[in-house]
């Protein structure tokens, strides 16, 4: 698919014309079709040849012309057109949070600055302070914004590869020679970013099974195709490494590339001091192999339960494994509803009743519908009455449904003194009601952990939503103190979400273990705004796992009457 090298080109179209001042309306238009085309689950090429790419809402005929000119000849005469006397490197700047193409011009015409290291120069002698709109604060945010922008050219969010590694061991699974088939490496651990993919097999004939591999759909490079280890890019941007190993050491191997390196570290340390050794190839007493075949083997070895993947990082998970003290950790299994839904009477694109079909399909037990509050007009915030509407529309669908229930939420805005977008007495007709900050990023830490601790105590709040506001490596978050949140949300009986959404994953693993050794309940929600989204509940279960959450610390573990008296009792 060319989907995302297409949006791409789009996005930096608009910043190459947003550089040179150009027409806003035009450059809007880049940027929208960039979001559509990024955003589109259909294969591009498949539309373009079917004639139907002006089908697609926000591609016009320019767009679309622009498109197949792409995919016919790998190339687009706009871009050309614009990049004319602009270096690739100055447009490379505008990748970097924080460094808008206002910026960016300016600190070309004033200092000459080309590309990145240009830049890095000038901040280190000192040379951006007092030009024209940078005080202390801007660097700070630009010296964030290239420490972020290093990271993101390295490492891939976990919502990225996870689907990638989907499709490789499905594509692989079939194949007759391969015996077992698992990702291992920092996936395997459910890591929210992920530097390569790491994927193990044992079988015969390794340098076939390679060549499969290699040749995959979706593959864009081969790195290296030997007879035990592959290693291609794909078309996602990140590296896949395959390696075969022999069935007898699949478990060595599988613990072993599975790390973390610091985990595996310390376990060495445990095999030496009783004489033993640990490899890739097994667990051996002096030159006597004594296992290898399971993963269980090498922990038994050692004298401790076998470790969940999610909590090898060596974070007490191994002295926890020797005392018999591992968490029973939550399982999607246990996940009985998803607490955090966008439809199209918001921001969202399904209607009430995809949304319900689709959660059925997923063996759920309830749906939360929760559209924005009346005041984030950028997300088309329902007003009072079309709360109320919204209300009685989910009542008369309840009434169809066998053993599912649409429970009636918002996700109501807290807004920047701290009130509740909606008055207490519409709040009292839902079941669940989310609250969460999507204005005033920028106040103090006090402020702003006051508005949240003021949600937290009003007595219809029940969860608050991404409770950081972090965009992986695009916003560091505004500031909270999350101390402060967690305890006034152990005292009130409120809970924090995992939002799921991919380049969220907000609480991420560390706060997440926090809030409940705090004894905060933790809510595990994807915010979908489309029916495909609503994937993402894995993502957060992984993060819940590397938090060491059991199924008892997570509200929609609940059933649903459970769940509306957790919900209620807080009201009282
Ligand atoms: P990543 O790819 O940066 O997200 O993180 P990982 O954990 O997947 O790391 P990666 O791909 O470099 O290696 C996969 C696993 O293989 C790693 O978690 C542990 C193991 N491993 C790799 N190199 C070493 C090493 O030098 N020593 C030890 N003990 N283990 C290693
Ligand atoms: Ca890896
Ligand atoms: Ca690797
Ligand atoms: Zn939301």
């Amino acid at each position: 698919m060319k989907n995302h090298e297409i949006a791409a080109l789009f996005e930096r179209i608009a910043n190459v014309l947003e550089l040179k001042g150009e027409n806003t309306f035009r450059i809007n238009s880049y940027r929208k079709a960039a979001r559509v085309i990024g955003d589109l689950t259909v294969d591009v090429e498949v539309l373009a040849r079917e004639g139907k790419l002006t089908d697609i809402p926000g591609i016009g005929e320019g767009t679309a012309e622009k498109i197949v000119e792409y995919i016919n000849t790998g190339k687009m005469s706009k871009y050309e057109e614009a990049m004319k006397g602009i270096s690739e490197e100055t447009v490379n700047l505008m990748q970097i949070p924080g460094l808008g193409p206002k910026t960016v011009a300016m600190l070309h015409k004033e200092l000459g600055i080309v590309g990145l290291s240009d830049l890095e120069n000038a901040l280190h002698a000192d040379k951006l302070k007092g030009l024209f709109g940078i005080g202390d604060k801007k660097i700070e945010n630009i010296v964030k914004g290239i420490e972020l922008f290093k990271t993101s050219q390295q490492r891939i969010s976990i919502g990225m590869a996870y689907p990638v590694v989907k499709r490789i061991i499905e594509g692989l699974r079939h194949n007759p020679r391969i015996k077992n088939i698992q990702a291992a490496g920092s996936l395997r651990r459910m890591k929210e970013t992920v530097g390569d993919i790491d994927i193990l097999v044992s079988g015969t004939a390794g340098a076939d099974i390679v060549k499969s591999f290699v040749n995959m759909k979706g593959v864009t490079q081969i790195l290296a195709a030997g007879d035990t280890k592959g290693s291609v890019r794909v078309e996602e941007g990140v590296q896949a490494d395959l390696r075969v190993v022999h069935e007898d050491e699949f478990g060595a191997a599988l613990q072993y590339f599975t790390g973390s390196k610091e985990h595996n570290i310390h376990l060495r340390e445990i095999a030496r001091k009783k004489g033993m050794k640990i490899s890739e190839y097994g667990i051996f007493r002096g030159d006597k192999k004594i296992g290898g075949r399971l993963e269980e083997d090498i922990y038994k070895a050692l004298g401790m339960d076998w470790i969940p993947p999610e909590l090898r990082e060596n974070r007490g998970e191994i002295e926890a494994a020797q005392e018999g003290k591992l968490p029973r950790l939550i399982e999607l299994s246990d996940i009985k509803g998803d607490l955090h839904n966008h439809s199209n009477w918001s921001d969202g694109t399904p209607t009430f009743e995809e949304m319900a079909a689709h959660a059925m399909k997923m063996g759920y037990k309830y749906l939360v519908i929760s559209d924005h509050s009346r005041s984030l007009h950028v997300a088309n915030g329902l007003k009072d009455d079309e709360l109320l509407e919204e209300i009685e529309e989910i009542d008369k669908l309840n009434k169809k449904f066998k053993g599912f229930t649409l429970l009636k939420a918002t996700e109501v805005d807290i807004k920047t003194d701290g009130s509740i977008d909606f008055p207490d007495k519409l709040l009292e007709k839902l079941d669940v009601v989310i609250a969460s900050i999507h204005s005033g990023f920028k106040q103090e830490k006090e402020k702003i952990t006051e508005r949240m601790i003021a949600a937290i105590r009003n007595p219809y709040v029940n969860i608050i939503a991404h409770p950081t506001g972090r965009l992986i490596s695009k916003r560091e978050g505004y500031e909270v103190d999350l101390d402060k949140v967690i305890e006034a949300c152990a005292e009130t009986g409120t809970a924090l979400e995992i939002n799921c959404f991919y380049d969220r994953l907000d609480l991420n693993d560390i706060n997440c273990r926090k809030a409940r050794e705090s004894g905060v309940m933790i809510a595990i929600s994807t915010d979908a705004h489309h029916v495909d989204q609503m994937w993402m509940i894995e993502l957060g279960v992984g993060i819940a796992r590397r938090g060491w959450l059991e199924a008892r610390d997570v509200i929609n573990t609940f059933s649903v009457d459970k769940l509306k008296a957790f919900c209620k009792k807080k009201r009282k």
